[in-house]
């Protein structure tokens, strides 16, 4: 009989899996040698059959545990051998040709959203068609209070059930809404858009705000002050940026303080930064005790700090960007020049949001 020891060994050598096959069909094909093997048992004397049969039903499960065997090993060198060719160096530098560009907007709102985020504010939104409890009254602007004047704002025709709505003329609605629906401590940013019937060169009849909110069992200015201090220097990439509260009225807050940051105005040219000059930022204050009322916090428990600022205004500044009405003209020409490549991701722990 044949010795299948060799069959077994070159099985086990076989270099790709076309050999396999060929020594495959050479032992157990239809012309194969153990399956000549097989058919000549049938000439044998009824004991020699026995015994040369149950041989051959070894060798046959040996050579076949050996072809499963090979044909897996090959297998895992085909993978292995793929993978290494497929092999990509992720740490090489990207070649990006991408020629849209994040819109200056977005871009500042996302570097806002992640200065407040590493403090530990979570984002807030809320519907741009108001009613007029929550875009006034509970922010303590009754009827005829002279700030919906101020606001110049957009109404909407009356519902049937007579509600009044508005495009909301700040954000300042969904802090109302958060207040109502959870309870302290809440702390919260509402980066948005905001309506008012405003159109010039400093102006424009739909803009963005961030507004923020803080309200827990021992927040007091102090709080206010360090946050805001924190983000200014964050938000312009300057450790010593000088920062100024000043005393001022919204009739939302109470103590109020509007905030002004350092500047220079040497030769006609604003520079930001310690110049002996100031420059409005901000407005901020201590949630007024009514407020809360509205919105069923008890100001005896609860207190909190609220501000807001204009996403354009700031924008302008951090990037030199001299005209409002630029932003929603849509010119390619000028989001080539202001807009941000989509993988300049703002973040804290890559260094200075500059
Ligand atoms: C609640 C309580 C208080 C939000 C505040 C300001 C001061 C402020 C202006 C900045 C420039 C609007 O875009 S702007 O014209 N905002 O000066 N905003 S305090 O105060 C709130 C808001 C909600 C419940």
């Amino acid at each position: 009989m044949e010795n299948f020891d060799e069959v077994v060994k070159e099985i086990a050598a076989a270099a790709s899996p076309e050999a396999l096959e060929a020594i495959r069909v050479q032992v157990l094909g239809r012309r194969g040698s153990l399956t000549l093997a097989m058919r000549e048992l049938g000439a044998l004397d009824p004991e020699q059959r026995r015994k040369a049969g149950a041989a051959l039903n070894v060798a046959k499960d040996r050579v076949t545990a050996a072809l499963t065997e090979a044909t897996a090993r090959l297998g895992r060198s085909a993978l292995e051998e793929r993978l290494a060719g497929e092999r990509a160096d992720v740490t090489l530098p990207l070649s990006f040709d991408a020629t849209g560009r994040i819109h200056p907007i977005s871009q500042t709102i996302d570097e806002i959203v992640a200065i407040f985020g590493e403090m530990g504010f979570a984002v807030a939104e809320g519907p741009h068609i108001e009613e007029d409890f929550y875009n006034f009254t509970a922010l303590n602007i009754p009827p005829e209070h002279p700030a919906r004047q101020e606001h110049d704002t957009f109404y909407l025709p009356d519902r049937p059930d007579g509600a009044r709505l508005a495009l909301r003329t700040h954000t300042s609605p969904v802090q109302i809404r958060t207040m109502q629906a959870q309870e302290p401590p809440i702390r919260i940013i509402v980066p948005g858009r905001t309506f008012r019937c405003d159109h010039d060169a400093t102006h424009s009849p739909m803009f963005h705000q961030v507004e923020g909110l803080v309200v827990d069992r021992t927040t007091q200015m102090g709080h206010l002050k360090g946050c805001l201090i924190e983000f200014l220097r964050a938000f312009f990439g300057l450790d010593d940026l000088p920062v100024r509260f000043r005393p001022s009225y919204f009739p939302f807050t109470e103590p109020s303080a509007e905030v002004d940051i350092g500047c220079s105005r040497k030769g006609g040219e604003l520079k930001i930064g310690a110049g002996g000059d100031w420059l409005e930022i901000l407005g901020s204050g201590m949630v007024h005790p009514q407020v809360l009322k509205n919105c069923g916090i008890d100001p005896a428990e609860y207190q909190g700090f609220a501000f807001g600022m204009g996403i354009e205004r700031v924008a302008m500044l951090k990037y030199g960007i001299p005209d409002v009405r630029a932003f929603y003209d849509s010119d390619l020409r000028w989001l080539r020049h202001y807009g941000f490549l989509p993988l300049d991701i703002p973040s804290l722990v890559r260094g200075p949001l500059s």
